[in-house]
């Protein structure tokens, strides 16, 4: 509620997302108004927020969904003419790094000029006074050249920008699109750079995502190996719950000003493959390089596995098959898992034309100023994931 006790209204784009659906009920249980935009699909796209769901008939409405595209000036414009927003989060865009190489006009269209679109939109509405914006900026923003980290070996809010893919080029458009109409116009309007956050609503092919929903599935027996990119890429990974609050802080500000968000720990993406499978009691041996290398079953906590999925691991061998047929049933549960299965396949497909090597963020004006403080360190984050995955093959 704000000083007239008039509840809040926001307008988040993205709201089908992972970022818009937590957002969208964090802002909901502030007490917010909350429209969201989204886009028409053939297929449904709103199992993250059908649990916030309201029929329009009812009375007392605080969640609001509109079709609309950023694409489309006109519809941005006449959504936010009706709603009238105290806040909006522009969190829509295509927002898959290695996509972007596939269709970077596109890209630069939603990620690029969509930004412009909200921004102009609350100027031709006359709204700069009353409407404060928060642009989804993004550590891709860095690119991770080494050269541009502080001192201290961070990228913070003074490090330069050098983008390493139309996802990153459109998006440090927006970036300066946002702090542009900011100086010029006097607008609230603020960058959050936020660095890669997970959590068990991640799209299924972000890295992460893909790496705990195969070592379910592999653990369970549904699925025999896991195809992946480039294993030593280094990305500081918090979790999407954190990091929506830090939204939110950012546009509670007295003045409008941009923030990095980021745990300052990075973490190679073989060692998160290694923290997911090790959830279900499973160690993980590399054999080979580039893309030549694979990820080999070398041993089998039976306790961790047993808790993780409710099933015994028993080593597969013809002769225990035939012997007792209790066994048998087990090994066929899981599957062709054995000491020795190739878990992980390296498949060139997955590497980029231009890579981000490392990415590792310096909270810390964020913590001070904004008071943000992330509940999740990677463990949790790493938990929070599995568990979600395992309870979704099962
Ligand atoms: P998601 O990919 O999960 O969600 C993107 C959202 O944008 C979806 O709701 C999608 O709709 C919508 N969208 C895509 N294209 C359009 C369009 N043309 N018009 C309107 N809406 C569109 O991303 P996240 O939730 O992970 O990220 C939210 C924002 O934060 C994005 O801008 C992303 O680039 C940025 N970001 C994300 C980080 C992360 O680690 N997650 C880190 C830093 C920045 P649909 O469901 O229909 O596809
Ligand atoms: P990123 O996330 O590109 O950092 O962008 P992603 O999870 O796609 O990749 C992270 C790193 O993992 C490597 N990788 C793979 N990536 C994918 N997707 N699939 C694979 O099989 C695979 N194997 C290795 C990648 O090469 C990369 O180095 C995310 C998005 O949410 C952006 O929208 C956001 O702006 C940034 O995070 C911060």
């Amino acid at each position: 509620m704000n000083n007239s006790s008039r509840p809040k209204v926001a307008l988040i784009t993205g709201i089908t997302g992972q970022d818009g659906s937590y957002l969208a009920e964090l802002l909901l249980e502030k007490g917010y108004i909350v429209h969201g935009i989204k886009r028409r699909a053939s297929s449904f796209n709103t199992q993250r927020i059908d649990h916030l769901y309201q029929d329009l008939h009812e009375s007392h409405v605080n969640f609001v969904l509109h079709y609309g595209d950023l694409t489309d000036s006109t519809n941005i414009i006449r959504i936010i003419q009706e709603v009238q927003p105290d806040e909006i989060y522009n969190l829509g865009a295509m927002s898959h790094v290695k996509v972007s190489f596939d269709s970077p006009e596109y890209v630069a269209n939603v990620d690029a000029v969509g930004a412009l679109r909200i921004l102009e939109a609350v100027r031709i509405l006359k709204l700069e006074k009353k409407t404060r914006v928060y642009q989804a900026s993004t550590s891709e923003l860095y690119g991770g050249m080494p050269e541009n980290k502080n001192a201290a070996g961070f990228y913070d809010e003074n490090s330069p920008f050098y983008p390493r893919s139309p996802y990153g080029v459109a998006k440090i458009y927006g970036f300066w699109i946002t702090k542009n109409y900011r100086e010029a116009y006097n607008m609230f309007a603020c960058n959050g750079i936020l660095f890669n956050h997970e959590s068990p609503r991640r799209g299924e092919t972000f890295v992460t995502r893909k790496i705990t929903m195969a070592a379910a599935a592999i653990a369970l027996g549904k699925q025999d190996c896991l195809y992946l990119g480039n294993l030593d890429a280094q990305r500081d990974w918090g979790h999407a719950k954190d990091y929506v609050k830090a939204m939110w802080l950012i546009l509670q500000q007295e003045k409008p000003e941009d923030f990095v968000i980021a745990t300052g720990q990075t973490t190679k993406v073989r060692d998160f493959v290694q923290m997911a499978f090790a959830y279900v009691g499973f160690t993980i041996r590399w054999e080979g390089s580039g893309a030549d290398e694979v990820g080999i079953l070398e041993a089998v906590d039976e306790q961790k596995y047993f808790e993780a999925t409710g099933k015994e691991f028993r080593v597969r061998g013809s002769e225990l098959a035939t012997q007792n047929s209790e066994l048998r049933t087990l090994n066929f549960e899981i599957g062709n898992l054995n000491i020795g299965s190739t878990l992980i396949k390296v498949d060139p497909t997955y590497f980029r034309p231009t890579e981000v090597d490392l990415l590792i963020g310096d909270p810390t004006k964020a913590k001070t100023q904004l008071g943000w403080e992330p509940e999740y360190d990677l463990q949790g984050l790493v938990e929070d994931m599995m568990r979600g995955d395992l309870e979704y093959f099962k």
